[in-house]
């Protein structure tokens, strides 16, 4: 579905981004597993780069499904070493990103399954309520959580964001949890 998917363009400046029909982003914390989840979801591994180190990802990351068809991979937050935090927190380049994207139609926010709901996730999704952009929690890394704690877990999260714990896609990029729907929700939205 996603397989033929191919590197594309790296830029950090959001204005240099060529148009597209259609594309989807991730958004999270650094360290939660953006660059996993887009090799995983890919069925490759190493097109988008992983790190141990948090703040791996610096520039903006343009995967090609299909021409015009894109997945993007942001830089995390949370993570400052480098960059000043913008007025929303998220820093200035993914803000910018998310605002002047004509095509784009589908935002995931991704959270770690152990960390939980960080600040900065809460003001990133209420950012994105606040802008009428269409989003998608995803908890990743369920791995880390024992089966016998998961249900607990995942209700916990839930009631912190608010949502109900079918809302929300649980899965693991590394375990290749749940990663079908995901896949098939993305090619729906790209028109692949
Ligand atoms: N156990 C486990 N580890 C994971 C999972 N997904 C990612 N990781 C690990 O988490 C670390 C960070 O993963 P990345 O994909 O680089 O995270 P990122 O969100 O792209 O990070 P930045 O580029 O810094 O924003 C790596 O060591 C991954 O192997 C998962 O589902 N389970
Ligand atoms: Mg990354």
């Amino acid at each position: 579905m996603l397989r033929e998917t191919k590197h594309l363009m790296t830029e950090t400046d959001t204005r240099k981004l060529t148009e597209s029909d259609a594309e989807v982003t991730f958004v999270g914390r650094s360290n939660s597993g953006k660059s996993t989840l887009i090799n995983a979801l890919c069925q490759k591994k190493n097109m988008a780069r992983v790190s141990q180190v948090p703040g791996k990802t610096r520039t903006i990351n343009v995967y090609e499904v299909k021409p015009y068809r894109w997945i993007v991979d942001l830089p995390g937050y949370g993570y400052a070493v480098g960059s000043k935090l913008g007025k929303a927190e998220f820093g200035p380049m993914i803000e910018e990103y998310l605002t002047t994207r004509n095509n784009l139609c589908m935002v995931f926010v991704i959270l770690d399954a152990v960390a939980g709901p960080t600040n900065l996730d809460i003001s990133m999704i209420s950012w994105l309520v606040h802008n009428s952009s269409p989003f998608k929690i995803i908890v990743n890394k369920i791995d880390k959580v024992g089966p016998s704690k998961l249900d607990v877990r995942k209700k916990e999260i839930a009631d912190e964001l608010m949502v109900d714990t079918a809302d929300i896609f649980w899965i693991s990029s590394k375990k290749k949890i749940q990663i079908e729907p995901l896949q098939k929700l993305i090619a729906t939205l790209l028109g692949v």
